[in-house]
């Protein structure tokens, strides 16, 4: 049983505002990135508050120590509960995202592992790991690690113990909601409910996998 977070990358306003609205009642929390942000603007998350859900902001955060803190208090400043990173900048910067984050009330998730097919060139051979265990040691609440690969969510929470583990990758990119919800604490949908015909009903659909 999980969480079940959408990951709104529609990028028409009008649009993504009405998909959140009809989902609200089905979802745990609205993930929010490039797409739909570049388009908007960070004020998209004032938009949002009516519909009284986390906020994640994935803009998958990877760079100097300082400029993390910026973006990280300006992610903060605009109403996100929520922020990604990555965690190949190594622990200075990590720790940075995860400092803000706690300073403002928020939390912070580290990219472990990707779940597109590419990513096992870099993630692969160890690195996975090292970020998992790096995100601990720097206080990180969690990890995001791949929906498409149960198998290596399994090693990364044999690291990661019960701190969280969010997962992208069900539905067009092949993972399959039943297996993965029994390993994480929250999977990120994207398309199989924003592109759906009724996105409410696709929704509602995952809700034999959400701990309601
Ligand atoms: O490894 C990752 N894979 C991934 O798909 C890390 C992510 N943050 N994402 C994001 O999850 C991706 O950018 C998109 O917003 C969402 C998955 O969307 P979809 O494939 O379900 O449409």
């Amino acid at each position: 049983m999980t969480d079940l977070i959408l990951a709104l990358d529609a990028t028409e306003k009008k649009t993504a505002l009405s998909i959140a609205e009809v989902c609200a009642p089905h979802i745990d929390a609205i993930k929010l990135g490039y797409p739909l942000v570049l388009s908007c603007g960070l004020a998209i998350a004032d938009e949002m508050v009516e519909y009284d859900l986390p906020l994640i902001a994935d803009f998958k955060v990877a760079d100097i120590p300082n400029t993390n803190r910026l973006i990280a208090e300006q992610v903060f400043d605009a109403g996100f509960s929520s922020i990604i990173c990555h965690g190949f900048v190594g622990k200075d910067s990590v720790t940075a995202c995860v400092e803000t984050s706690f300073e403002c009330g928020g939390s912070c998730y580290v990219v472990a592992e990707m779940s597109h097919p590419g990513a096992t060139g870099f993630f692969h051979g160890g690195a996975a790991e090292k970020i998992a265990e790096l995100a601990m040691e720097c206080g990180a609440d969690g990890i995001i690690a791949p929906a498409t690969r149960p198998g290596r969510v399994k090693v990364l929470r044999g690291i990661v113990g019960k701190r969280k583990i969010l997962s992208p990758g069900v539905g067009a990119q092949g993972g399959d909601a039943d297996t993965i919800s029994k390993l994480v604490d929250g999977i990120i949908v994207g398309r199989a409910i924003y592109e759906a015909k009724d996105p409410a009903a696709a929704a509602q659909g995952f809700a034999h996998v959400r701990k309601v």
